[in-house]
């Protein structure tokens, strides 16, 4: 079975306990498990990690490169954190193990809040975007990963 890495960034470790305004009441517990669950409805091992270090996130990202070469994963749905808005060696490493599909993906939308959240840094070397629906957008971003990565007879036409 062919793994899908939900991989978050800094301080999402802390999410469903404070600023629900902005990210919701859901934990990254909750999060990590309705990822799971989705990934063996569409037939997919699903694996987390979160990190508040960018170079285990960087080592995670070259793990998967070398997986999907190998034919044994579909591709990555990253929240880099704030990291997305000042990482180049995100970037780097995410270009250097193309063409791993990794999504980025937003809990808020980045572009209706402060300025600095508007650029990224991993955008460029993303094979999609999801912002702004909160914790679902985990999942519509691995439901995007599927449809774009697969031409699974079992998925649905637009
Ligand atoms: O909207 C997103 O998913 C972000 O990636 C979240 C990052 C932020 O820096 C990005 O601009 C947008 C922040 C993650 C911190 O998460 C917390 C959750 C609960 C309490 C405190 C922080």
């Amino acid at each position: 079975m062919q793994k899908i890495l939900i991989l978050n960034g800094p301080n999402l470790n802390l999410l469903g306990t404070r600023e629900p305004a902005q990210y919701g009441h859901t934990s990254l517990a909750d999060v990590e498990a309705f990822c799971r669950a989705h990934g063996e409805r569409l037939g997919y091992e699903v694996e987390c990690l979160q990190s508040n270090w960018e170079g285990a996130l960087i080592d995670k990202i070259h793990e998967y490169g070398r997986l999907y070469r190998a034919g044994e994963a579909l591709g990555v749905v990253f929240n880099p954190g704030a990291y997305t808005h000042t990482s180049i060696a995100l970037h780097d490493a995410i270009k250097g193990v193309d063409p791993l599909p990794v999504i980025e993906c937003h809990i808020s939308n980045v572009h209706a809040r402060e300025t600095f959240r508007h650029h990224s840094w991993v955008s460029p070397a993303a094979a999609g975007i999801v912002v702004g629906f909160g914790v679902d957008g985990y999942l519509i971003a691995m439901d995007g990963l599927v449809r774009k990565c697969t031409n699974s007879a079992a998925r649905q036409a637009p």
